[in-house]
């Protein structure tokens, strides 16, 4: 067991992290260095993980528990070694035999203990990463939706809807510009994230900025315009 865990330790999973944590915080080309995080997080993606677990979690997970048990192992160790020596009788090597596998075992929970500060440190970039760019997409897209007051529109989509005027839309009055019950129903599923069984504003306009990330520019203006005519045509 030892002498083959010990070698994937230390001549590939420590070196491999050492590379990453490298790559990751110093390259200056944000395209490059950006490049492992990509690939951990759109694997945790694929395979289905919650959006606050990420592949590189797992990671840290293990090689925490190979931590816990090198140190462990250690302890183990260094009491045997000391039990030897405390013994009255020296044994015939003087205790070179538990002497070493003490030596061995501490090489092996440094070993594991920078692997494990090396993971860490992949998974905290990885994390920021990701945050980095998703504050950069929420930027741009209110930039965009500020420069061509596309806030103003949905405001005044919004009030056309509200036919009570409680700063809410209901089923009904979502009704006037959404399709079939269905859809209707999975919209609110989709947007209505308190599950309040109404939009606020903020869920409203939340819609219009994912649409945005979505399916681009030219779709919002679309449904925009659309909506907004069915609105008015509906009410007058
Ligand atoms: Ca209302
Ligand atoms: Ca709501």
């Amino acid at each position: 067991m030892q002498t083959f865990y010990y070698p994937v330790v230390s001549n590939y999973l420590t070196p491999g992290a050492f590379f990453l944590v490298l790559w990751m915080a110093l390259i200056p080309i944000p395209s490059i260095r950006l490049i492992p995080a990509n690939v951990l997080n759109a694997a945790a993606k694929k395979v289905g993980l919650p959006k606050n677990l990420k592949f590189s979690t797992f990671v840290v997970v293990l090689s925490a528990l190979m931590f816990v048990m090198e140190f462990l192992d250690m302890n183990a160790k260094e009491k045997a070694y000391l039990q030897c020596k405390s013994q009255a009788v020296q044994s015939m090597d003087n205790c070179a035999h538990y002497r070493a596998q003490k030596w061995r075992s501490e090489r092996n929970f440094y070993m594991v203990a920078l692997h494990l500060f090396l993971e860490g440190l992949v998974h905290l970039l990885a994390v920021k990463a990701e945050n980095d760019q998703e504050t950069a997409q929420y930027k741009a897209q209110v930039k965009y939706f500020v420069e061509k007051n596309l806030f103003g529109r949905v405001s005044a989509l919004f009030n056309a809807l509200d036919a009570d005027s409680n700063g809410t839309l209901n089923f009904s009055e979502m009704h006037k510009v959404h399709g079939s019950d269905k859809s209707l129903h999975e919209f609110f599923d989709v947007n209505d994230k308190d599950k309040s069984d109404e939009l606020d504003t903020t869920e409203f306009a939340k819609y219009f900025m994912n649409l945005y990330t979505r399916k681009g520019e030219k779709c919002v203006d679309i449904v925009l315009e659309h909506w907004t005519k069915t609105a008015q045509k509906k009410s007058s």
